[in-house]
This record gives C-alpha cells, structure tokens and sequence, in this order.
C-alpha cells in the first residue's frame, strides 16, 4: 500500500447549491477540498435551465441558504416564486461573498471516480484526462441534471433548431414568426408553454400525458411579507424542518376530505386555488394516501380545466384522468389552461395521434405533417441516479455503481451505498431529496457529511462504509413508506418511469421530519449501520456491523 498522501481531502463534483454549500463547510473545517464542475460557471440546475418562463415552484423565502444568518437577512427576493435569473444571481452572490470560485474548477467534467485500494483513496478523472486523487469523494451532482431527448425516429433529419429547456442557450433564442413545437408537458413544459405562444408564429404542444397544475398567482412581495419572514427565520426555518414532511412550510389540514361535506370541500380547494401555489396539495390530511379523497381534489382541478378552456373538447384533452393528482409532481403555472384559448396555439394529443417520424421540416403523426422552424424538448431528466450513472463509478474489487444499481439504486440513507467507501451522495436515491424543499434536504446532507468527517479525523478513522445490512433494511423500509401512499400509482420519474429500460423503483424517501430522526439516531448510536476503519484492509465486503444496535426506522 502506498503512503502518499492523495493531493485532496475531498473532491467534490458540481457547484449548485450542494456543491458550493459543502465547499464552504469543509473549507471552514480545514480539509483541503476542491469543487469539480462541468459548466463555465456556479448554479447546477440554475445554470442550465435558462428557459423562458423558468421559475421555482418553492416560494422564494424558503427556497434559500438557512446556514447564514447574515446572508438570509441581507439577500432580498423581489417576487413570491422567484425567476431563474433571480436565483441564478443568488447562486452568484453566494459564491463570491463566501470567495468559493477560487477552489471551483470549471469547465471540468469528470468522467470516472475509482476507488484505488491499493493506496486507499478515490481516483477520478477528467474528460481532458487529468487525475485527482483524494481521500473523500462528494457527488453534489443534483437530481435533475441529466437532460434527456427521446430517441425519436427522424431526428437527425430535421432541419430546424432543436432545444432541450435544460440545456439552454444562454445568448437566449428568438422565436418571433416562428412555428415552434413543445414536446412534453411536465413542469418544464408547463412553464415554456404559455412564454412561447407570447413568443412564436404558431405554438404547436405535443401532449403524452396530461399533467395536473395549479396557478401560481405569483406577485412582487411586500415589505412587510420579506419582514414577516426575516423576522421569524430561526422559527419558520426549524418548523421545515422538523414538522413538516416537505421541508416547505404550507398551510397543512389537519382533516380528511372524506370527512368534509361537498360545500367544505368546494370551499377549502377554491380558496387555496385562488391563493395559489402547491399550498393546494395539503388541502386535506389524506389526499396522498386515498384515493377517494384524492379523487375530490382531481376533479376540482378537471372542472377549473372545462372552466378555463372554451372548447370542451380541448379541455377533456387536457384533463389528466389515469394517475392519482400528486404522485406526479404538481406542477405550478401562470396562465397554462388558459394559453389554450390563443388562436395560435394548437394541442396534439399524442395519445390519439403519436408522432411516427421527425422529417426534415416537421413532425409526421399519424394524422398530418406538422411544418415545424423549431422544436422544443421539454421532455424531463433520466432523474436521482442520472447523473451518478452518467460517472464511470467502481468502488471496492472493481465493482460499478452504475452495476451494482442495475434493477434499482441501493443506498444506506441515500447517503452511502455499501461497496464504495468513502463516497457520498447529496441527496441520493432514499432520501428525500426530490420530495422535498431540496435547499433543506442539501443543508442536512451537508452538515451531516461535515459532521461525519470531523468524527472520523478525531478519532484517527479513516474510513466508513454502510453494511449491506443496513442498506437492504433502509430500501425496504424507504418501499414501505412509498407504499403506504399513492406515489407509485403514477409511471413518474420518481419512479424512473420516463426512462426506457429503467428499473421502477420508488427512489426518494417520504417525509423530512422523520428522515432528520433517524439519521441524527443512527449517529447518535455511533453511526449504526456503517462500519468505520483506521484503514481500507478492515472493509469487508459483506460484514455487518457487530455493534448494530438496529436503529428502529418506524
Ligand atoms: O420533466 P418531466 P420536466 N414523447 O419528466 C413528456 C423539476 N422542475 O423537465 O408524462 C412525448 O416532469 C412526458 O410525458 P409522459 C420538477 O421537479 C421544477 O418537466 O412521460 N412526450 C412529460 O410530459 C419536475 O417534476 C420546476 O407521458 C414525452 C414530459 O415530457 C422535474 O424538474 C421547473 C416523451 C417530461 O416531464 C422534471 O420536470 C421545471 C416522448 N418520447 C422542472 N418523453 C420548477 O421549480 C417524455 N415526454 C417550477
């Protein structure tokens, strides 16, 4: 075994609000630590997305850094969901007070990470061929980063531009007098859409699914709103946390909607769509978990659709009647329903007529061509294990995650998976990640991952590894808990549905309260479940840990 000492403490890949927030951690903490990351520029998923009508569906007062008291009370939003540029330059400014750039190395896409035995430490390299080597290795590389394109047949023969709303052109495109074709009506799609019909000739959207959406009913925020929240941030940020399965802070019911009369209903789902926002998805305390319940709120949404829409005929088209409402993310819009009434917007139901071919000016369906200047690919993310599959990753005896993941990912906590050492993922598969207001979910991933390292240097430790045990005890218990709700109702990405060949598993964890519990618990019981080591020779492949003290999940 060598002694050389690898160049890094840790390396960690991708500079979106994960990557920086643990760069300027361990930075604090004294590891001599390196952000790796394949754009020009900070931001992750703000960086890419740069489509018109990008927007969070987090309001913007939670949708930020809790870490810092200074920065949380000196940045201030303008708008109750604020814009990709808005947070793009939020990204910014975090970089450049913390002074992160200078340990960010840009336009750097790592290709590889291997877990080098021998001497102990992960070895990744570049796509321009360098090698890094360091102790730790950190997959910051977001949930939602690996834009992807159908393989429709006819292609390569169009002869128009072709966009994918997350790969953005960032000199930003003009569609005046253009025919422009959106495929994909999710919540990229649901955002683009109503910007485009402003934008083009003719906007023709081609439709698999129909999705749900609410209104946004987005508006400048007041003075005494950014107070109100500025003023109380310790006690709203705690309650995310701690009371709340989202991380968000909505108006939670108590009730069931099978206990409310038809009036109650009517009423309680008419005043939280007037509000606005995914506030209307907690209408009731059951609307996840049965489906009597849960069809009240889908119907509310079809009548506001036929209300909408003018011709009854486009309205049912648009009208989702196969999934649960909610086991889809919700999606949240400005004027969605209501793009439809435009004259130069038409719907292709692709369900009734699919698109047989791309030819060199349009797309063929089984009905007509469709002359097309454009199109648009607003046609989601291989999501959660994307971008680690995307990594040629091997850990221990050669073994590749992206193998080891083959029939569904494998994780203790969504932090770790047993076989790799060493190598953590910010908000993994089996952990609330998606599922949740994901700036809370990165924070605790960070703080935990920091508070592990220090336990490991302090204790002269080098090494930690979850058991296979631990592991197959937390998938199944993260199967349970989907289980006991509607989610894996919907072929959804949650699901890793969108992707042809994809196992179908239910890849986050339900619930940010108890997620916080038990990972505070299995530390607490001096990190139940992983086997910690002075060196690699004491990681065995499949030991359990023979002090499991069985950190109870339910
Ligand atoms: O992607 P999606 P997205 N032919 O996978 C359709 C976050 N996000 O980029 O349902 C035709 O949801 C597909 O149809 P179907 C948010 O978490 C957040 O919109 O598979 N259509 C679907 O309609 C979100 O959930 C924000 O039948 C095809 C669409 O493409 C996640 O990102 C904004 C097709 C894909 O929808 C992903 O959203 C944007 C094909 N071959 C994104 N393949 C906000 O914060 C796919 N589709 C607001």
């Amino acid at each position: 075994m060598s002694n050389k000492k690898p160049s890094l403490d840790v390396a960690v890949i991708g500079a979106g609000f994960a990557g920086l927030y643990m760069l300027h951690k361990l930075r604090a903490m004294g590891f001599r630590t390196r952000v790796f990351e394949a754009a020009d520029d900070v931001g992750g998923t703000w960086y890419w997305n740069r489509y018109p009508g990008a927007r969070c569906d987090v309001e913007s007062m939670q949708y930020s850094y809790s870490f810092s008291e200074d920065l949380q009370q000196e940045w201030t939003w303008t708008e109750r969901f604020a814009t990709q540029p808005e947070i793009l330059r939020y990204i910014n400014h975090v970089a450049d007070r913390f002074g992160l750039r200078s340990d960010i190395q840009f336009k750097t896409r790592i290709d590889a990470a291997r877990f080098d035995e021998g001497g102990s430490f992960w070895r990744l390299t570049t796509g321009g061929g360098e090698s890094i080597d360091a102790s730790y290795c950190i997959m910051a590389t977001g949930c939602l980063s690996n834009a992807r394109i159908p393989d429709l047949r006819g292609l390569a023969d169009f002869r128009g531009a072709i966009f994918h709303t997350g790969s953005w052109p960032h000199e930003g495109v003009d569609f005046a007098g253009k025919r422009v074709g959106v495929i994909g009506t999710g919540s990229s799609g649901i955002q683009v859409i109503p910007e485009m019909a402003k934008q083009a000739k003719h906007l023709y959207v081609f439709q698999r699914t129909p999705n749900f959406t609410v209104p946004a009913r987005n508006a400048p925020l007041t003075q005494s709103e950014v107070a109100n929240w500025k003023g109380n941030y310790a006690e709203h940020r705690r309650f995310a946390r701690e009371a709340t399965r989202s991380g968000t802070i909505y108006d939670f019911a108590k009730t069931s909607a099978l206990l409310a009369s038809e009036e109650e209903r009517a009423h309680e789902y008419s005043a939280r769509w007037k509000k606005g926002g995914a506030n209307f998805m907690h209408a009731f305390n059951d609307l996840l978990t049965d489906e009597r319940a849960n069809d009240t709120a889908a119907e509310f949404v079809r009548e506001r659709i036929r209300e909408i829409v003018k011709d009854p005929t486009l309205a049912e088209a648009l009208s989702p009647r196969d999934y649960p409402i909610f086991t889809k993310r919700i999606c949240v819009d400005t004027d969605y329903y209501e793009t439809f009434n435009r004259p130069n917007v038409s719907l292709i139901n692709l369900r009734k007529t699919p698109i047989e071919t791309i030819v060199e000016n349009g797309a063929r369906t089984a009905e007509s061509l469709i002359e097309l200047d454009a199109i648009i690919f607003a046609t989601g993310f291989d999501a959660i294990t994307g971008a680690l599959d995307a990594i040629d990753i091997s850990g221990r005896e050669g073994k590749q995650l992206r193998e080891k993941w083959r029939s569904g990912p494998r994780s203790y906590l969504g932090l770790m998976s047993a076989g790799f050492p060493n190598l953590f993922t910010v908000t993994g598969p089996g952990s609330p990640s998606v599922l949740s207001n994901v700036i809370v979910s990165i924070e605790q991933h960070v703080d935990w991952i920091a508070d592990c390292l220090e336990h490991l240097r302090s204790r002269n430790l080098a090494f930690i590894e979850p058991t296979v045990s631990a592991e197959d005890r937390w998938v199944e218990h993260v199967n349970e808990v989907a289980n006991s709700t509607l989610y894996p109702r919907a072929a959804s990405w949650y699901m890793g549905a969108n992707i042809p060949g994809k196992a179908r598993v239910f890849m986050p964890y339900i619930g940010v309260d108890k997620y916080r519990q038990i990972c505070r618990d299995v530390v607490s019981a001096g990190y139940d479940g992983f086997i910690l080591a002075p060196n690699a020779s004491s990681l065995q492949p499949s030991m359990t840990n023979p002090l499991q003290i069985e950190t109870n999940f339910d």
